[in-house]
């Protein structure tokens, strides 16, 4: 049934693929862009832009100390070092580390800005209306509704990206890791606890033997 109230606009209104294209084609037809960008923008975003990178970066650190300190004072300089450039416009990208009692996790209260070359694009959670307003508001409330249920002997801060400040958060290494290959350690650090929705710790042992198997 029509629903009588939606405007013709909604009633016809594209799909977000459809949407997407017109976009890129207007971007062409105008000049803005070539082709080849908006092709290479796309593969990017599948194929390079992933999670993993994080996983290393977060790996990196917990098993080399000197390289922790340098990416916890300038976060931008020391990725490059594992080869990470980020954009011009990420003129900072801030690590945050979480400890037994602190707890951070990012948003962004704009938009949907984050460290995407590093922790992927970002979910679509992440850029819901509901989210961006209360991960600052209610952070405890909405960490809990995604699945992360903190004692109150952790603090939380939360993290508002900007456009050119951008946040990744350093997990806390589990205690049940120890033995494990670097690349064991890199399997287990999902995108949600870069963004501080998750708790590596926390997921125990059941997700690890996941990860391990
Ligand atoms: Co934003």
């Amino acid at each position: 049934m029509i629903d009588s109230n939606s405007t013709p606009a909604q009633r016809t209104s594209a799909s977000v693929e459809q949407r997407a294209d017109a976009m890129a084609q207007a971007m062409i037809d105008s000049g803005l862009a070539e082709k080849s960008f908006v092709e290479d923008f796309a593969h990017k975003a599948v194929e390079e832009w992933v999670p993993r990178n994080g996983a290393r970066i977060v790996v990196k650190a917990w098993l080399d100390p000197a390289f922790k300190a340098r990416l916890l004072a300038d976060g931008r300089s020391a990725v490059k070092e594992l080869g990470f450039d980020l954009p011009a416009i990420h003129r900072q990208l801030a690590i945050k580390e979480n400890t037994a009692d602190i707890h951070n996790v990012i948003c962004c209260s704009l938009c949907s800005c984050t460290a995407f070359t590093l922790i992927g694009l970002p979910p679509s959670w992440y850029k819901d209306f509901e989210y961006r307003a209360r991960a600052v508001r209610q952070s405890r409330t909405v960490l809990r509704e995604l699945g992360l249920d903190l004692p109150d002997s952790i603090s939380i801060r939360v993290w508002d990206t900007t456009a050119d400040t951008r946040y990744m958060v350093l997990p806390l290494r589990p205690d049940f890791t120890h033995g494990w290959s670097e690349k064991q350690l890199i399997g287990l650090v999902t995108q949600d606890s870069l963004i501080g929705v998750a708790r590596l710790e926390m997921q125990g042992i059941q997700g690890s033997e996941r990860v391990r198997g």
